[in-house]
């Protein structure tokens, strides 16, 4: 097996500081967080994999642009999702799980890595996400959670949308992952033009369909490009079919699998069994192809005997995207959609299924930032202690050993910029940028605070009557900035040069 850190420039990684036996502070300060490391989750971790006799499977299946209100078991009336809701029945439902920014790339380099954008180059001022012209992606030297479960020798997998850099130096196969079969960025860019607008027919039609022409999208099979245009009307199903066959080709060793659909995100494509499956018109007919394949990939795992040691998330990288209108997804009660900061653009329906999951819905604070910690504790790796993390790990709820989860702050930041911090039930917005899409960030004349308990929908500004909570929330986002002084420059912005 590859090692990992030897697969590229991964400088200072944990063993390096923790075998500088010479610094001596430097090794009390590990003894002590190895101490603090071994309590209550890592104990509890243990003895969940040791009942298994092997280290658990993972299958992160996160979807593009899903809104907060587009399932049936997060309130959705018109569009079936009978598999997800099963999921949820049986696993954990998350009602207050964010994102680590309301748009794509950032998003993905939150969740791989741990970290928030702003500290990893994955977030600019300049440049809201990577595109085809892009030079740059996740930095090598990041640690993503393939590479963590490389510690164990997991086999890793990504399919489907990556968005992390789509030159070779930057796919997933320099990223910890053994095989890439998908599209490395947006399925509506490489536009072809001349070909209709979207925006106009789609506000037309909710059942509006584009021909696959019109998107240049590449198909890619690890480094190589394999289809182009990608025919996405079958994109979804083939992505699946990858899936299942992965898991079955890996059943008797530990897995990581990363399964990132490229929709809902528009233009919106459904493999002919499914145009028409829903009262939702093409929104609801993808989401009803997506939760299909949930159902495929959870009942290959319980054919197989997986399904007691492999855990299931089930997520989005960001909220709906609203100025599409019947193309975009729904954010039920919450308040604006991606590219956000409100909570339509950064909470997301996210479940947690398998493995000794205590089935529940949970009503406290998790984060896609949480996984690669939450993996680790579960399977008995180590995350980096050489650099800021910003992950909990959330494996003592899961396995219903607590009912708090160790998070209970965030930081919402885009764009480069922190626009608003949440401890506990108060979130406090210093910058909003406009309900709709990407509309220019305001500076607030003066803060808004919303208790997100009692007003889910941040409609009723508490500024007046909270002085207190409001110097508070202040406080923290001063500390966090300075905190995150020390973030790597901008790696998103730089383009290719013709
Ligand atoms: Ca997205």
């Amino acid at each position: 097996m590859r090692p990992f850190i030897t697969t590229k420039r991964k400088a200072n990684f944990y063993f390096h500081t923790i075998l500088s036996f010479g610094h001596g502070i430097v090794f009390l300060l590990f003894l002590l967080f190895f101490c603090l490391s071994c309590t209550a989750p890592k104990i509890a971790t243990t003895s969940n994999a040791l009942s298994n006799n092997q280290s658990p499977n993972f299958v992160v299946i996160f979807t593009d642009d899903l809104g907060y209100g587009d399932l049936s078991c997060f309130g959705n009336p018109t569009i079936k999702t009978p598999h997800l809701d099963r999921m949820a029945t049986e696993g954990q439902k998350w009602t207050q799980f964010y994102v680590a920014d309301p748009v794509c790339t950032p998003s993905r380099a939150g969740l791989m890595t741990g970290r928030y954008p702003i500290r990893n180059g994955m977030s600019s001022a300049k440049r809201v996400v990577l595109f085809p012209d892009s030079a740059g992606g996740l930095p090598a030297e990041e640690v993503t959670i393939a590479e963590v479960l490389k510690q164990k020798n997991y086999a890793t997998a990504a399919v489907g949308k990556w968005h992390l850099g789509h030159l070779p130096e930057y796919l997933p196969i320099a990223q910890g992952f053994d095989s890439y079969y998908g599209i490395p960025y947006s399925n509506d860019m490489d536009f072809v033009k001349g070909s209709p607008n979207y925006r106009k027919e789609g506000k037309k039609d909710p059942n509006f369909l584009a021909n696959i022409s019109a998107y240049n999208v590449p198909l890619m099979q690890d480094a190589t490009i394999i289809e182009r245009p990608a025919d996405q009307n079958t994109i979804t199903r083939r992505y699946t079919e990858k899936a299942v066959e992965f898991i079955k080709s890996n059943k008797n060793q530990p897995f990581f699998l990363y399964l990132a659909h490229s929709l809902p995100h528009i233009p919106l494509f459904a493999h002919p069994d499914f145009i028409g499956s829903s009262k939702r018109g093409i929104y609801g007919d993808v989401i009803q192809e997506i939760d299909w394949s949930v159902g495929q990939v959870l009942q290959t795992l319980r054919d197989l005997q997986l399904d007691k040691n492999t855990i299931v998330v089930f997520s989005s990288d960001n909220g709906p995207w609203l100025s599409f209108h019947t193309h975009g997804g729904s954010a039920g009660p919450l308040r604006a959609g991606k590219g956000t900061t409100f909570e339509g653009g950064q909470r997301v329906p996210t479940i947690f299924w398998g493995g000794e999951i205590k089935p529940g819905i949970i009503d406290e604070m998790g984060s896609t930032l949480d996984l690669i910690n939450t993996f680790a504790a579960l399977s008995g790796t180590s995350i980096p202690n050489d650099r800021k993390m910003d992950s909990y790990d959330l494996s003592p709820i899961l396995l219903g050993q607590t009912s708090k989860s160790p998070r209970v702050e965030f930081h919402y930041w885009t764009r480069a910029k922190l626009h608003a911090v949440r401890s506990g039930k108060w979130k406090l917005h210093i910058l909003q940028r406009e309900p709709i899409n990407y509309g220019k960030a305001v500076k607030l004349e003066r803060p808004e605070l919303y208790d997100l308990e009692t007003d889910i929908s941040e409609k009723y500004d508490k500024f007046d009557t909270e002085p207190a909570k409001v110097a508070e929330l202040k406080a923290m986002i001063a500390a966090h900035k300075a905190d995150v002084a020390d973030a790597m420059p901008d790696n998103l912005a730089a383009r290719i040069e013709k």
